[in-house]
């Protein structure tokens, strides 16, 4: 019965794409998926949503677990997700642990920003010295550079406390851990002269240890490694790098979700920039990278093409060629189905994707809505 659920979605949309104009709200909402969100009456009708792969449903999650974001591979196998809420932050954010098909509560008494009075996990990694790193997204409770990056201390697989190691970024977003630096996305690391900025951190162990690192908001911190632009679409979105991970030669990538611009950044034998590009992507071109994950035994990069409602995939050492390994038009995400996907985690032949669900304007999901759901593609 679920492998119908795809093709009958499909049939509904098209159906829909031929009909009058919405009568009911109901109606009005199942069109979104197939006309650009937007009230403006002379928009063109954009073609259907293409409906592949054929994601499916690992488990529901509850009111008090909104917006899953963020996937870690912990030491023992089991996975970390972050819970920011962000749909509906009257709910606690918390850490969850997925062991096999189940969720657990994992930390659930979050230090919030003192100023904003929220936590707002995203990313999340586990460092070379056992503990688990989180960065935090307090841009949408406040623009005034009150993200952090934290630090929860594991003891015998369990957290232990929870500190502050890095303060002051804008939108602290992905984070990965290479040897002993931890390398942070700021998506809104502005500059005085660009309000469209955002940027890699880099930070050493060595120096987390030391004591909380305080950013300089709106400048060119030494700890920033690269910086982006982001060119504002029709989505009025300016948030810039988001996903981030590396490859098997060390070449570190970022997208930005604003324009979905795919960044290269390589690195001197010191850690510093030797340059950055842009790709040039074959096939499909991607408007929005969110989440990002590189299998470094194939080098392909599985993305989250969240306006879009897609899981790409960018073949780095065959022309960086994109194929669409799974999409669906808009979705409460009931059954698995694609429900704006945030982040992507591979863990043997599982990716494993969660359904942020919390739609910018002219996003194929139009509404944030229950059941909130995390999906997996098995892929062959
Ligand atoms: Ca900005
Ligand atoms: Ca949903
Ligand atoms: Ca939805």
């Amino acid at each position: 019965m679920r492998k119908l659920i795809p093709v009958l979605l499909s049939g509904a949309l098209l159906a829909g794409c031929q009909s009058n104009e919405p009568k009911t709200e109901r109606e009005a909402v199942n069109k979104e998926a197939v006309v650009t969100s937007g009230s403006d009456s002379s928009a063109v009708s954009a073609p259907p949503v293409p409906t592949s792969g054929s994601p499916k449903l690992l488990f529901t999650l509850d009111e008090a677990h909104n917006t899953p974001d963020g996937l870690a591979l912990a030491p023992n196998g089991n996975l970390i997700l972050s819970v920011p809420n962000l749909a509906d932050n009257s709910q606690p954010a918390s850490l969850m642990e997925i062991v096999g098909n189940e969720i657990r509560p994992f930390a659930t008494n979050l230090p919030v920003e003192p100023t904003t009075k929220k936590a707002a996990p995203m990313d999340l990694a586990f460092g070379p010295d056992g503990n688990l790193y989180y960065a935090e997204n307090q841009y949408e409770n406040s623009k005034d550079f009150k993200s952090r990056l934290m630090r929860v201390e594991m003891k015998n697989g369990k957290p232990g406390a929870i500190t502050t190691v890095v303060d002051h970024f804008a939108l602290a977003n992905a984070v990965v851990w290479k040897g002993n630096t931890i390398y942070v996305t700021d998506s809104q690391w502005d500059l005085p002269n660009n309000d469209k900025g955002s940027a890699i951190m880099h930070f050493t162990l060595d120096e987390l240890n030391k004591g909380t690192v305080h950013l300089q908001p709106k400048t060119l911190d030494p700890h920033v490694l690269a910086t982006f632009s982001t060119t504002v679409n029709e989505t009025g979105v300016d948030n810039g790098a988001d996903g981030l991970d590396y490859d098997s030669k060390g070449n570190f990538y970022t997208g930005s979700f604003g324009d979905g611009k795919l960044y290269k950044v390589s690195l001197k034998p010191d850690g510093t920039l030797a340059r950055q590009e842009t790709l040039t992507l074959e096939g499909k071109q991607i408007p929005c990278v969110d989440g990002l994950i590189i299998d470094r035994t194939t080098d392909k990069m599985y993305l989250c093409n969240s306006r879009e409602n897609a899981i790409e995939v960018v073949d780095l050492r065959n022309g960086n060629t994109v194929t669409t390994l799974a999409q669906n038009g808009d979705t409460d995400g009931a059954g698995g189905l694609l429900d704006q996907p945030a982040e992507v985690l591979l863990k043997g032949k599982r990716l494993y994707v969660s359904d942020f669900d919390k739609p910018e304007k002219k996003f194929v999901n139009a509404k944030s809505d229950a059941p909130h759901t995390m999906s997996v593609i098995d892929l062959p």
